[in-house]
């Protein structure tokens, strides 16, 4: 049964169990107590600098021990928290901030704030001095408060910000550990961004059980996973380890996500010894919504206990636990569901066999010849071949069948692209077969856990 909290989760753990570990900080061992009173330090810290309940607190960084302690401070002073990719332009920061409120702007590294945002001091961890700070200055543990706001992907114009309380965290967390074993004595390595929905579930559930939380560097992925029960990975991340000699690992439990998970991938990952959930979810579910142990079907699985799915017309309409308040803008909430609640997520998808399949964005839906193309359906194809890891189809223009597929695959060394229209042959319909291929390059392999779709096809139009 889910936890019930009367009091900050991580205050709560901290008088509960004050010295079993909440965090093992590369090979250091942090006990709750001790992350409580960091947390209550670098409290009275931004506290004296006039951070107040209310006000929105920017978090520029990677996922470093003082981010994920300015993460709990500033939900702890009642703040809302937004969490940013430092990849993200300057451009984009300065007409996005004023929109979400954003008073204040901490960031790991020097970082460039538009006027509207007060710079917040960096601090290292050691020197906090934690023996006198002033629990009062504390917010009361307000669960159904907006206090976390994560950007979301979107494929053209200006992220969003979805709203999310701490219940509808925790109660996300709760739906995919009553499926999928944590416990107390396990150890989640934090693996992906906490500007990234996928960083703050791994926080979440971390804090639904008191468990462990594991930040190390994260290159490479075979040490920084050496100890941990648990990780979160994108597909490409999964590759990449069962390259690597990964056979020091207890990994008990690898939850995918994020983009389509090819059966081959979790199959090579049963071999070396690592068990594998698939899963679909979103940042406006606060994560996870429909997962399952990997099997020899590419499906998803069913929703997680809380959640409930609709299939309207093929797109994936999803509701209940984890859900956003809305889209936070210009000091309001914006619903992001319709009047029975429902949030239709634009994700096309099937029931087979009572197990959800995802079949790809409508958005990216195109037409050749008059053909409906979804990019998906092929990309799922590419990637059955043994020397790629990652594809992508996008359309070009084109005079005689208005656009035409192209296709960009992330390989490994010996691919020959010449040899790929010969081998899709039989496997998808002729018209699907892809024009021309490029090799991904480095460039568009930077920045977020996603390789930005648009990216790619300005790439596409900029070579061709
Ligand atoms: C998918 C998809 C799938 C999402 N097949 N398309 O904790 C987790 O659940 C987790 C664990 C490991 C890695 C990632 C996660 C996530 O949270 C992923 C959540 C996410 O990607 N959110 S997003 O807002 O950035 O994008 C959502 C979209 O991603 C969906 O609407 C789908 O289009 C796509 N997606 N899982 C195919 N299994």
């Amino acid at each position: 049964t889910p936890t019930v909290f009367n009091h900050w989760p991580w205050q709560q753990w901290a008088s509960e169990q004050p010295n079993a570990t909440a965090i093992i900080r590369e090979q250091q061992s942090i006990s709750w107590r001790r992350l409580a009173d960091e947390v209550n330090a670098l409290c009275s810290l931004f506290y004296h600098h006039g951070v107040r309940a209310g006000q929105g607190v920017a978090l520029n960084g990677k996922n470093s021990p003082e981010l994920l302690l300015g993460y709990l401070a500033i939900l702890q002073l009642g703040a809302r928290v937004l969490p940013l990719n430092p990849q993200l332009p300057d451009a984009l920061q300065a007409q996005l901030l004023p929109i979400l409120n954003i008073d204040w702007g901490w960031s790991s590294h020097p970082a460039a704030w538009p006027d509207s945002v007060k710079p917040l001091p960096s601090f290292y961890i050691e020197p906090l001095s934690v023996d006198n700070s002033d629990t009062s200055l504390m917010a009361d543990w307000s669960s159904a408060q907006p206090l976390t706001m994560t950007l979301t992907s979107g494929s053209s114009g200006l992220p969003k910000a979805a709203v999310h309380t701490p219940q509808a965290h925790l109660a996300n967390a709760a739906g995919l550990l009553q499926r999928m074993q944590f416990d107390a004595g396990d150890s989640w390595l934090l693996s992906l961004p906490l500007f990234h929905v996928s960083g703050q579930g791994v926080i979440w559930r971390w804090l639904q059980k008191g468990a462990t939380l594991v930040q190390r560097n994260m290159h490479p992925l075979d040490q920084a996973l050496a100890g941990c029960t648990h990780a979160s990975l994108v597909p490409t991340q999964l590759w990449r380890l069962l390259e690597q000699d990964a056979n020091q690992l207890v990994l008990k439990q690898v939850l995918l996500g994020g983009a389509s998970i090819p059966v081959e991938l979790t199959e090579r990952a049963q071999q070396a010894g690592i068990s594998c959930w698939c899963g679909y979810g979103m940042t406006e579910m606060a994560s996870t919504t429909c997962a399952k142990p990997a099997d020899a079907t590419a499906g998803v699985g069913i929703p997680l206990p809380g959640r409930e799915l609709q299939l309207v017309d093929n797109e994936i309409w999803l509701r209940g636990s984890g859900q956003a308040l809305g889209y936070w803008q210009q000091g309001e909430i914006q619903p992001l569901s319709d009047s029975q609640g429902w949030f239709h997520t634009r994700d096309r998808g099937e029931m087979r066999n009572g197990e959800l399949y995802i079949c790809g964005r409508m958005d990216n839906l195109f037409f050749s010849g008059g053909e409906g193309i979804q990019p998906e359906d092929i990309e799922r194809v590419l990637v059955t071949h043994p020397l790629i890891e990652q594809a992508f189809v996008v359309p070009v223009d084109d005079v005689e069948f208005g656009q035409r597929p192209v296709a960009v695959v992330d390989a490994l060394p010996g691919l020959d692209l010449s040899q790929l229209s010969s081998w899709l042959e039989g496997k998808i319909t002729r018209f699907q077969i892809p024009d021309s291929y490029y090799v991904l390059p480095a460039e568009l392999k930077q920045g977020g856990i996603k390789i930005s779709r648009l990216a790619v096809k300005e790439w596409v139009m900029h070579i061709k």
